[in-house]
């Protein structure tokens, strides 16, 4: 097969938003499972899949530059992590007024089981500058990024894709963060970041940087396109910030809206997770107003990443048009809102999920 075929049937049971750069969200059936298929898992890239040499170098203020390939990546121990990605820009579609961006609906998220090296293990070899602050990472990919840019001096004829972690993250062994080079179980495909990327657990997607080509580390925070001109919350009211974590959230996968329901009893199931905490709680009301009632929720098992399954038992169905909405609530105690947080670039829509059903 030619890399344009294998693409060609890695896309196939996607849906697409933009044929280039390549967009697509995962279909409904890809957030039914704890670990979303690779063909059903959403993509979002902002250029075209890159051509990588497979090295990696690591350079910037460190005591020993290095360059490693997938072989010595593979040698180095491997860890496994299940992971829920979302796109900053999932939802957008729902907020008004509509904001820039590409139109994404609700289905910008996924969960994969990444394997890979621990970054921290990698990190250790190079020797980080005691007055490191920041870790950017390259990818492969660059292209041109015309009428987007935010930042003046960006080069719009040919950007690369750059993207910076605090220092501390990036060499903390607890954040997990790897350079992975296997998605469920097979080396990663050209959408999602092949030969190797970093997954960054609990940041909103856009942290964990596909095509991995370089890693630099920086003793002066980082201000590039992708790190303080997009992915930024424009906020209309208040001092601008960056996206970092995912917000908390909750979806309805089962019924699916505008069904039609025949029996007077049915399982109401979906998916919660949380970039800043453990999801405790997911509550479900049928009513436009108060009375939330609490589903069951999967417990959020330990060194795991993934969302959580929760369902709730839905019974005395009457017949006519039927209102349910979904709230999640993490260990931090954050809460979804009623209204997705507006702001210019439509980023972090965690607005509680509002569906309807008819049982006939
Ligand atoms: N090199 C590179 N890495 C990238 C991106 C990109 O455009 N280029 N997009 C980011 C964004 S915005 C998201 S949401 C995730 C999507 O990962 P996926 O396509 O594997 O789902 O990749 C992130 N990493
Ligand atoms: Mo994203």
């Amino acid at each position: 097969m030619t890399v344009a075929d294998e693409l060609e049937a890695a896309r196939a049971a996607l849906v697409m938003i933009n044929p280039a750069p390549y967009n697509a969200e995962a279909p409904p059936a890809g957030l039914t499972t704890d670990v979303t298929p690779t063909e059903l898992h959403y993509v979002r890239s902002n250029f075209a899949v890159p051509d990588h040499d497979g090295t990696l170098e690591i350079g910037g203020a460190v005591g020993k530059p290095t360059t490693l390939t997938l072989e010595d990546l593979r040698a180095m121990p491997a860890y496994d992590r299940t992971v829920t990605l979302e796109c900053a820009g999932n939802g957008r579609l729902e907020m008004r007024p509509l904001p820039t961006g590409e139109p994404w609906g609700d289905f910008a998220v996924s969960t994969a089981r990444w394997t890979g090296a621990l970054l921290h293990d990698v990190l250790a070899k190079v020797q980080p500058a005691v007055d490191g602050v920041e870790l950017l990472a390259t990818g492969a990919d660059h292209g041109p990024y015309h009428l987007q840019a935010v930042l003046p001096e960006t080069d719009q004829d040919d950007l690369t894709f750059t993207r910076a972690l605090p220092l501390a993250q990036a060499t903390d062994p607890d954040s997990g963060i790897l350079i992975a080079y296997e998605m469920n179980g097979r080396p990663l495909g050209g959408d999602h970041g092949a030969p190797f990327r970093l997954i960054v657990p609990h940041w909103y997607a856009v942290a964990s940087v596909k095509w991995l080509r370089r890693l630099d580390v920086l003793t002066e925070p980082y201000t590039g396109e992708f790190q303080t001109g997009h992915y930024i919350y424009e906020w209309p009211d208040r001092p601008h910030e960056p996206v970092t974590l995912m917000r908390v959230r909750a979806r309805i996968t089962d019924p699916r809206p505008g069904s039609v329901l025949t029996r007077d009893v049915c399982t109401v199931r979906g998916k919660a997770w949380s970039g800043t905490g453990p999801v405790t709680k997911v509550e479900v009301s049928l009513t436009g107003e108060g009375d939330w009632q609490p589903a069951q929720l999967e417990p959020a098992a330990p060194g795991d990443f993934g969302w959580q399954d929760w369902r709730f038992t839905w019974d005395g169905i009457g017949v006519g048009r039927h209102t349910l909405r979904a709230r999640a609530t993490d260990a931090a105690g954050n809460v979804q809102p009623d209204v997705p947080p507006w702001n210019r670039l439509g980023y972090g829509n965690n607005a509680i999920e509002v569906i309807y059903v008819d049982r006939h």
